[in-house]
């Protein structure tokens, strides 16, 4: 179990930087694709994931959601998508510390309105993080592009038990 908040936020620095291994192959052609008109793009994925840090962080500290979008103006190019989502993780890690170990334990309402102790919304930003994750390297295939390897080996490099 978490015990200090300073170890979640270096837990879900490690997230991050794996999501950013995604982000930085995308294509310039890919932000705004989408493999399903009315379903986010690849660029709206990375926005989200920005916006998204912003709304957990808020509700932590304040007990509220908001969430602020996902459009273009928060960064239509790659380089522009990163940078936002940059600015939104630094948000989401001073505000992390900010509220400091009381933070795994204080009651948050839950989006379906009941409470919850704060370190199990904290695994849902992992948790959903980690989603759409999985989805950019889908999207990566799709296109033809190789995604990264998560912890760098394929599983073909694991000994086969039979
Ligand atoms: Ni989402």
């Amino acid at each position: 179990m978490l015990q200090k908040v300073e170890e979640f936020v270096s837990y879900f620095d490690a997230i991050r930087k794996r999501t950013l291994q995604y982000a930085k192959v995308i294509p310039a052609s890919m932000m705004d694709w989408g493999p399903v008109e009315g379903k986010f793009t690849t660029g709206e994925i990375l926005r989200h994931l920005g916006s998204a840090e912003v709304m957990f962080v808020h509700v932590l500290q304040h007990g509220e959601w908001t969430y602020s979008g996902h459009e273009k103006t928060k960064g239509a190019t790659l380089e522009e998508a990163l940078h936002y989502m940059d600015k939104c993780h630094a948000r989401l890690k001073e505000g992390i510390l900010t509220v400091g170990d009381e933070l795994l334990v204080k009651k948050v309402p839950t989006l379906h309105g009941h409470e919850v102790s704060g370190w199990k919304i904290a695994m849902a930003m992992a948790e959903h993080e980690m989603h759409h994750r999985g989805q950019l390297s889908t999207y990566l295939q799709l296109k033809g592009v190789e995604p990264p390897q998560i912890f760098g080996l394929k599983i073909e490099d694991v000994h086969r038990s039979d």
